[in-house]
């Protein structure tokens, strides 16, 4: 008998797939005791979810979900319970991994799966299948609600050798879409971009961050592992740049080395490019050759989260570990070592004050030459972060984020967090940053992407494209007025 299982992606726009239900199945396929019909069910590329779902009329369904994605995967789980009770739903990912309780109160799961996905997931589908339903509810690494309360089991063991892991299942990603045009390579516009991941977890914990929810240890996938997924990504689907999804890729740097010469040496180099994630304490002078090999290697882009122009701010957002001076080293050396450097920055952090946020303008504008594109963002709690906490306490945001996000949706538009400063003073912040940074987009970029999407929309009329072409219009021909400064 096979059993068919619908792997859930609510919809988030952005130019990735959602690889924690690629590596899942992947893992399933490999370690399962039976025989799986597996379906990922994707937001991003199918109209209508719930109908998807209804066609392909699963034993079992399995939800993935950062923050932004929960409130629409609690929604779709009440549905299909109202549907069809006997679907035995899991969720996992990020979000459910911070939050366990409000997340089983709120949505119709059977079985929550925290932290790294992989073993536990084979071990819950295996068991359901065997109809051990007492048995599911002692395996590790979950959580569920038993008679209106949560009872959360102990924790798994993380995976000590990744290679154990299969490359994630693609085969079952609308690849064609993914690797349409996009800003996969953050400002440059091109097809063929794809992710893929070289490690797991990060050695720092940044207040606002929320990775170590999933991967506390750090380990790596071996070079070998790499090269091998790299060539498949080529050969099999055509990739032409990679983005690595790694938290901070340069860690190891021997092992950067390592991985560079392996690029060069097999040839795959001048197939493909690829950016990957730095921090920029960990990049100093001496560092210069590791980045021209990377260059040579095939890396157009780091990418670094220098998030303030300021220390006290630095100080909030990094527990101190970074100083604006190692933003300023990350940005010279890279920037002499050729490579691309892209940098996001923070604004409205709790505790920010205007004199903190005018450091940061000052900042980037210093660096608007060596920057080639960065991005700004308001800076935004998510449960399982200290953030969340602290805004927590101080009545900034609800305790519950799904009354944080019932909050939101009431209130539309720009949302700020922080009681230091004017929110007012905040947006302008942003988009006044957005303005400059959109700038550092070459025109050509910007004209393909524009006219890629009304050409689409001409062949294409559905309401969800026209709404991004209306949305990528506007973000085009917003750039072209400065707002005050
Ligand atoms: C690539 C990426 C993206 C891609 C999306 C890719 C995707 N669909 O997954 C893009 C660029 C779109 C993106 C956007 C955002 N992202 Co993001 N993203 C990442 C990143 C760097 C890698 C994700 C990844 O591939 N991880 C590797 C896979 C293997 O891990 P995983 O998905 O967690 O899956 C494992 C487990 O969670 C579990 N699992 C997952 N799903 C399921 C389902 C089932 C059924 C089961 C059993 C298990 C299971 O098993 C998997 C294997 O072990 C992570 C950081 C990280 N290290 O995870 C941040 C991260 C997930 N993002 C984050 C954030 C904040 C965002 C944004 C909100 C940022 C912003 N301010 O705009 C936006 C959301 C935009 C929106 N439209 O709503 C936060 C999430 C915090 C939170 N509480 O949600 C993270 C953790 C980074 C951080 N600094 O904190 N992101
Ligand atoms: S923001 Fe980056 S460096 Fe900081 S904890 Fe998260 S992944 Fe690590």
């Amino acid at each position: 008998m096979s059993i068919k299982i619908g792997l859930i992606n609510p919809k988030m726009e952005g130019p990735y797939p959602p690889l924690g239900l690629g590596y899942i199945t992947s893992y399933l396929r490999r370690y399962g005791s039976h025989s799986y019909e597996i379906r990922i069910i994707d937001g991003n590329t199918c109209a209508d979810v719930k109908k998807e779902v209804e066609k392909f009329n699963p034993d079992m369904v399995g939800f993935t979900g950062h923050s932004p994605q929960i409130t629409e995967a609690v929604k779709l789980s009440n549905e299909i319970r109202g549907w069809r009770k006997d679907i035995f739903q899991m969720v996992g990912g990020v979000h459910v991994s911070a939050d366990p309780i409000n997340t089983l109160k709120r949505g119709s799961f059977d079985l929550a799966v925290l932290g790294e996905g992989e073993a536990t997931f084979v071990e819950a589908v295996d068991t359901f299948i065997g109809g051990e339903r007492g048995a599911i509810k002692n395996i590790k690494g979950t959580a569920y609600l038993e008679g209106g309360k949560t009872i959360i089991n102990e924790r798994r063991p993380q995976i000590d050798d990744l290679d154990t892991i299969p490359f994630p299942a693609r085969d079952l990603f609308d690849m064609d879409y993914y690797l349409g045009l996009s800003f996969g390579v953050r400002g440059l516009v091109r097809s063929g971009v794809t992710s893929i991941t070289s490690s797991r977890g990060c050695p720092y914990s940044c207040s606002f961050c929320g990775v170590n929810i999933v991967f506390k240890k750090v380990r790596q996938f071996s070079r070998e592992y790499c090269m091998a997924e790299i060539v498949e990504l080529a050969a099999k689907y055509n990739a032409r740049s990679l983005y690595f999804a790694d938290d901070t890729f340069i860690t190891n740097k021997k092992s950067v080395f390592t991985f560079c010469e392996n690029l060069i040496r097999s040839g795959i180099s001048k197939k493909i490019s690829w950016t990957a994630q730095a921090r920029a304490n960990l990049i100093n002078w001496q560092d210069l050759d590791m980045l021209r090999l990377m260059k040579s290697a095939g890396c157009i882009q780091l990418e670094y989260g220098f998030e303030s122009g300021s220390d006290h701010v630095l100080g909030l957002l990094k527990q101190n570990k970074v100083t604006v001076e190692d933003n300023q080293r990350a940005i010279d050396v890279t920037h002499k070592s050729g490579l691309r450097t892209l940098g996001t920055f923070i604004v409205g952090t709790p505790g920010e004050g205007v004199e903190d946020l005018e450091m940061t303008k000052a900042f980037i504008r210093k660096n608007l030459k060596k920057l080639d594109y960065f991005q700004t963002f308001i800076c935004t709690p998510f449960p399982g972060s200290p953030l969340y906490e602290t805004c927590r306490e101080k009545g900034i945001v609800e305790a519950d984020y799904f009354d944080e996000a019932e909050k939101r949706e009431r209130n539309p538009g720009i949302a700020v967090y922080t009681d230091t400063i004017e929110h007012d003073i905040v947006v302008e912040a942003l988009k006044y940053l957005d303005y400059l940074g959109l700038k550092k987009v070459r025109l050509k970029d910007k004209v393909i992407w524009v006219l890629y999407h009304l050409v689409k929309g001409n062949r294409d009329v559905s309401h969800r494209d026209k709404l991004y072409i209306f949305k990528r219009l506007h973000f085009y021909f917003s750039s072209l007025f400065r707002p005050a400064a």
